[in-house]
Parts: C-alpha cells; structure tokens; sequence
C-alpha cells in the first residue's frame, strides 16, 4: 500500500519533472533556491528549528484554472486522494486589479501530513456568470463549449476516490493514479480554435487561458526560498528578468510575516492553432511563469488587519513601528500563531509557519504575468460566486485557515498541561 503522503509528494516531484521539462526555465528558478536555502541555512545555524531544510527543499505550490464549479468538484474529488482539502475562500474580482475568478486552495491540513509533504494547488474558477465581466451571449459560448470538455477522466477520479477511501493505494494502482493525475495538468497538444481562443483574449486573457482549449494545465509551480531577497538578486544577475518587485511586506528587522512572492515570466510556449479554413498554424502563447516564495508566521486576525491596513506600504520603518519585531512580542501581543514544547524543564515556542495565500499577492501574480494590463469590468450586477457555492459544488465545507492555525496552537498548549 502506498500511503497518501507518499502518493501526494510523488504527485508533486512528478508534476515538477513535468512542468520543468516544459518550462526549462523552471529547474533554473529550482537551482538557485536551493543554492539560496543551502547558503541561508550555512550562515544560520539553528535554523532547522523554525522550519526542517528537507521539507523546505521539497516543498512546492502549484496554481491551476478551472472553468467550471463541475470541473472545481472533479478537482476536489482528485486532490482528495492526495489527502489534500480545501482550505480557504478567495475572491479575486475584487481584488486590485479584479481578475474574473474565485478560489481555494487544496492542501493537507494535519500538521504531520504537513510535514511529510506540504503540497498544495492554488485553484481557481472562473465567474463565468459574472455580468461585470461577459455579456450573456459570451456567457452561453462559454459554458456550451466548456460543457463539451471533459478534464479529468472517470477511471482517474475513481483512483481518486479509491484512495481517499483507503488512506492509499496499492500498486499497480498507485503508479496509475500519479501518472494519470500529473498528465491531467500536462500542456496540451492539441490545436487550438484559433477564432475561438484570439476572441477570448481581446475580451479576458484569463478567460482564454481557461476556457480557450480543451485542457487544463499547471500554470506554475512555485518552491519555498529561504531568502527571497537573495533570490531576486541572484536570478537577476542570471540575466532573468523578474517583475519589479517582490509582493507583500518589504524587508525589515523582524520574523518574516505570512508570505513573499515573486516571479518571472516564462518564454513564449508554441502552439498549434486550427485556423478558420482548417490550416493548423504555430503561434506563441505566454501565460506561463516561474515564482517563487518565502514563508512567514500565520498572523492571527488581529495581526492580520495591522498587516492588510499597511500592505501598500514599502517602507520599513512603518512596518517596525506597527508589529513587534520579535516573536516573543508577536506571541505577546496575539498578533501570530505558535505552538510551544515541552525540552526538559524549558517551554520552547515555534512559530506556525502560513500554509496559505493572500489575495492581494494572488491577483497581483495574476496580472503581472498577462499580455494586456487588465480585465474589463463593467458595472452589470454580479453573479454570486460566493464561499457557499463553492462548498455546493465540491459537497463539503471549505475550510477556515484562521482556525486551523488556533486549532494546533490550542493543542500544543493542552498537551503542554496534560504533561506532568
Ligand atoms: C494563481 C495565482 C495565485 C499565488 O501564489 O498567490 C497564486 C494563478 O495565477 O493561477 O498562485
Ligand atoms: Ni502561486
């Protein structure tokens, strides 16, 4: 039996020879955190306290679209048997810049599972029925021609189910269910309608990278770097050229809070089109990217609003003004998550590393990496897409990220009590 951790980090080295394979940029990106995260670690020893080097080196995230809350189902049954649930609802139209789509995230939840391997999937629906965004007849084409796809085959989901049912699976079945899941994310090779999909662009380059093809695909795949700082510099010197800048709160002289984005922009992907008389064509299309990310403490709600209220501002000094720069005044403060635990007659706090994402970083990454600047939003009334649909269409609760990260702060502390 292959237990589901095991399937989940072989889903997720697959997906990387995979996605590295057709985005070679990729493996650089992959190079160089590591070396990051080697150098990190050499210069501060210690370290393997706040967070174990060999979970970070294999820890990704990966990002993909979907079309439909029948496709977002198909996913969460998929994911499911990879231990990973939905935690967290996104709505990016409101975001700045608004991108026509709402999201969860899979992940596994149980910090042990966590440290066998942390995968987690950024997934993301489009609002097809958001009037802000499509009119109705564009609305119709959409759905009639996502109806007509299917992404994720019945024998796939059925390992799928077979493995959450299980907590495994045994082989050959095992092997299956990873080939056939990482090939459900693979580029296509398809032409593409080229009518079709030139149409969608001019009105939403998100809408054509989802709805313009047939499959779906890894849109990235993003690994954990220690110093992100560092990253930046260092790939930039490697001639890559990054976005202007790194997402989320600057530099400064505290523990590293929630999260730090930032990317490049992967090549042009040829594909192949179907043009109107039938002829099949070649034709650039870039919606790919390489991010990377450095991970912080989970911030409680109340650190939490200190850090939306200031998340704009780029000066350091403001941050050191509004949170302690310390754990200890973070803990003391109830400004982020810890765990504590018991070495001899000492109480040593850790703090909880964020597991999640933040819709300001996620829109951002959204729209630094579209050929045009943004989505046209009209002021039409908005189609709800809401938490509760989503937990409609996937036929369980998406999960509160706040209260996981209170739940295993609140255990250790009890396990603290019940130890004599
Ligand atoms: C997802 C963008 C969100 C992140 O790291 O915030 C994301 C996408 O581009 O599909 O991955
Ligand atoms: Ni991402």
């Amino acid at each position: 039996m292959t237990e589901t951790w095991r399937l989940r980090s072989r889903f997720a080295a697959q997906l990387g020879h995979m996605y590295g394979s057709e985005v070679p940029a990729y493996n650089t990106l992959v190079d160089v955190t590591r070396q990051v995260n080697r150098d990190f670690v050499a210069s501060y020893p210690g370290l393997e306290n706040v967070s174990d080097l060999a979970r970070i080196s294999a820890e990704r995230h990966g990002a993909i679209r979907l079309g439909t809350l029948d496709e977002l189902r198909d996913a969460a049954i998929l994911f499911g048997g990879f231990g990973m649930s939905p935690v967290g609802y996104y709505d990016l139209r409101i975001a700045n810049p608004p991108v026509p789509v709402v999201s969860t995230a899979f992940r596994p939840i149980d910090p042990t599972e966590l440290a066998h391997n942390p995968f987690r999937v950024f997934t993301s629906v489009l609002a097809i029925a958001d009037q802000r965004f499509f009119d109705t007849d564009l609305q119709r084409r959409i759905a009639a021609y996502l109806r007509r796809r299917t992404l994720f085959s019945p024998e796939l989901l059925r390992l799928a189910r077979a493995a959450h049912a299980d907590g495994g699976l045994p082989e050959p079945q095992a092997t299956q269910f990873v080939d056939a899941a990482t090939r459900a994310f693979s580029l296509g090779t398809e032409p593409i309608d080229a009518t079709w999909f030139r149409e969608l662009s001019r009105i939403s380059p998100v809408a054509a990278d989802i709805a313009g093809q047939r499959t779906t695909h890894v849109n990235h795949l993003t690994p954990r770097v220690l110093d992100i700082d560092e990253l930046y510099r260092r790939m930039t010197a490697r001639g890559i050229t990054m976005i202007d800048r790194i997402q989320g709160p600057p530099r400064w002289n505290g523990p590293p809070l929630l999260l730090r984005q930032t990317s490049f922009r992967a090549l042009d992907e040829i594909r192949r089109f179907r043009e109107a008389d039938g002829s099949i064509t070649d034709g650039p299309v870039r919606v790919r990217f390489g991010e990377v990310e450095a991970r912080g403490i989970a911030l409680t709600h109340k650190g939490r609003d200190i850090y939306d209220a200031l998340i704009g501002c780029t000066e350091t000094a403001v941050w050191e003004s509004a949170f302690p720069t310390t754990e200890d005044g973070l803990a003391e403060a109830d400004l982020a998550y810890f765990t504590c635990r018991r070495e001899g007659s000492t109480t040593i706090r850790e703090p909880i590393v964020y597991e999640d994402f933040l819709p300001a970083s996620a829109a951002g990454i959204f729209a630094s990496n579209l050929d045009s600047a943004s989505e046209s939003v009209s002021d039409a009334l908005s189609a709800d897409y809401g938490q509760d649909q989503l937990e409609g269409a996937i036929g369980r609760s998406i999960l509160d990220p706040f209260e996981l990260y209170r739940k295993q702060q609140d255990a250790s502390r009890a396990d603290q009590r019940s130890d004599p």
